[in-house]
């Protein structure tokens, strides 16, 4: 745990800062569930990849910055929605973090209402920086229930967000949140014909084995993946090698848990967490989950 008196900068101040921002995230959760409802529309505006932004996006973005940015410690805070840093004073990398999130990763599954959530990390770098960088990272999950996913030097834990009248509490559910050791469940995204077809050769394999699972957001599929085992990826594309997926956002938060949870993440050829990223929004293709079937991805794709 954290010790209070230890100075900003050491090693051990990671825990404390790391507790502060998923403290800060979990306490903004119930507020960005609640907005949902009279923000499933298109707010009219783009991201810094090009893509269309929710009014759901803008104000998870919106809370998020303004709690993360408060926190001590954290020097730098990056999101999937906006161009630039926010700079929340102090040095990341001398004592202060950059947190990176997609504040709500699946956002257009608000008009069909079905799973979406937040993605968090923590990098001890400032960004672009390579997922060998982060000291932590999350997801908030919000499903029938809102659960919050974070993994650290430590391993993995599940909690579930509540608010009541005293507040918002976090309640571990499972404090070692491993793989299962068989696969059951695989999602795939993008346009079956858009698929090279080394892909198309290896999802036609794993869908003789396991049972398809894919919602649209990488933070429920990546659930799915985690709870019952198999493999999700969002592949290299014909059209679109580098993917969809955001390195920074997406691919390095959710590599760094699923690795930490047994599991294993590429882009095809090297782990996710060891791509070296030119700027801080770029793509890269994700496979991640057990060890076997992305072993086999790998070979597939060589
Ligand atoms: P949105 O946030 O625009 O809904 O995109 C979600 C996402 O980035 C990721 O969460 C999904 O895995 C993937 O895109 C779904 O993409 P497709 O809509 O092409 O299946």
């Amino acid at each position: 745990m954290t010790d209070p008196d230890a100075d900003v900068g050491d090693p051990a101040d990671a825990d404390s800062v790391v507790e502060a921002v998923f403290d800060a995230v979990a306490a903004t959760a119930p507020e960005i569930r609640a907005a949902l409802p009279g923000r499933r529309v298109e707010s009219g505006t783009e991201n810094a990849s090009g893509e269309s932004v929710m009014a759901g996006d803008l104000y998870a973005d919106e809370l998020l910055g303004d709690a993360l940015t408060a926190v001590d410690g954290v020097g730098s805070f990056v999101s999937e929605e906006r161009e630039t840093a926010v700079d929340a004073g102090g040095a990341v990398g001398e004592g202060a973090y950059a947190v990176a999130i997609d504040p709500l990763d699946g956002s257009s599954n608000l008009r069909s209402n079905n799973a979406m959530g937040t993605v968090i990390g923590v990098y001890d770098a400032p960004l672009p920086a390579t997922g060998r960088d982060l000291v932590a990272a999350g997801y908030v999950l919000y499903g029938p229930i809102t659960t919050m996913v974070v993994a650290d030097e430590d391993g993995v834990h599940e909690e579930v967000i509540e608010e009541d009248d005293g507040g918002v509490s976090r309640s571990v559910v499972e404090d070692d949140l491993r793989l299962p050791e068989d696969p059951l469940v695989y999602g795939f995204g993008g346009r079956v014909p858009d698929w090279p077809d080394e892909f198309t050769a290896y999802a036609r394999e794993i869908e003789d084995e396991l049972k398809l699972r894919y919602g649209g957001a990488m933070v429920g599929d990546v659930n799915q993946v985690l709870t019952y085992g198999g493999v999700f990826a969002y592949p290299a594309l014909v059209d679109a090698p580098d993917g969809k997926l955001r390195l920074s956002f997406e691919a390095n938060p959710i590599a760094y848990i699923v690795e930490r949870a047994g599991g294993a993440a590429t882009d095809g050829e090297i782990d996710i967490l060891d791509v070296e990223p030119e700027g801080v929004h770029d793509r890269v293709p994700l496979y991640v989950g057990n060890e076997g079937p992305v072993e086999r991805l790998k070979a597939a794709l060589d």
